[in-house]
């Protein structure tokens, strides 16, 4: 399915960016990982890919900063050559009251999850105009793009901006061949949310709430996200694919 394409993907060590890695290294990728600070992941899921017989780098460096984006691009290029498809999913979810959250909890969640992913999304676009082949980004937005939290005030809004980055994107690069669709997770256990899930009260309610009995897991993305990215989905930009077990439309 992605056989002869290189794909970089953030927050590539652990959860969804992991397994979405791994995933393309099997469908016929070449990859490499954005990471910050899960060097064991980060490396496991190099060597992984590697007995997979596919080319892997990983490269650390915190997305909020913006020059994070520029040095990983360039430094994925010098490695393999080129970007066919680019995922941007490093995030963060730090479960925090609204009326006494600390504006650094705020700042950081805006930092890593909107302005990293606009950073990296701009660079990744750029090189792919320069490529001149067109290309494919998937972006890891969230159900929480469509609904709200009560401890995520700080989070829902940067999964709707994601989403909405993909939309307006997707009309901005469409005339270079460069498609931008967002994917939006429902409650997949992760280390975004392992603390928060370990109640074992909150999680029977999440669950309860989702037709297909079960929370989701990280390699549930991998397909979808793999989907969007891949030429199936050749006419599809501008486009939110929810994976959530149901979860969103279960009112009743
Ligand atoms: C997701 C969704 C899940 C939560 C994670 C942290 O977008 O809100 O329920 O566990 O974020």
């Amino acid at each position: 399915m992605l056989s002869g394409k290189t794909l970089l993907i953030t927050g590539g060590s652990s959860g969804i960016g992991r397994a979405t890695a791994i995933a393309a290294a099997r469908a016929g990728a070449d990859v490499a990982i954005n990471f910050l600070g899960h060097d064991e992941g980060a490396h496991s899921a190099v060597a992984e890919i590697e007995a997979l017989g596919r080319k892997a780098i990983a490269i650390e460096g915190d997305v909020s900063l913006r020059d994070t984006a520029q040095t990983f691009v360039a430094r994925s290029v010098e490695a393999l050559g080129r970007v066919d498809i680019f995922v941007s999913n490093a995030g963060i979810c730090p479960f925090h009251a609204f009326l006494d959250m600390p504006a650094e909890i705020f700042e950081r969640t805006m930092g890593v999850n909107l302005h990293g992913a606009f950073y990296m999304v701009q660079a990744a676009a750029n090189q792919m105009v320069k490529q001149g082949e067109g290309g494919a980004i998937v972006a890891v937005s969230s159900i929480s793009a469509l609904v709200g939290g009560e401890y995520q005030t700080h989070y829902t809004p940067t999964k709707a901006g994601v989403h909405s980055l993909m939309q307006s994107t997707a009309i901005a690069l469409g005339k270079y061949g460069i498609r931008c669709n967002s994917v939006l997770p429902g409650t997949i256990l992760t280390e975004i949310n392992r603390e928060d899930l370990a109640d074992e009260a909150k999680r029977r309610r999440m669950e309860a709430r989702i037709p297909l009995g079960r929370l989701g897991e990280a390699d549930d993305l991998a397909g979808p996200i793999l989907f969007l990215a891949s030429d199936m989905a050749r006419y599809v930009t501008g486009a939110a694919l929810l994976v959530d077990g149901g979860a969103f439309v279960n009112l009743q």
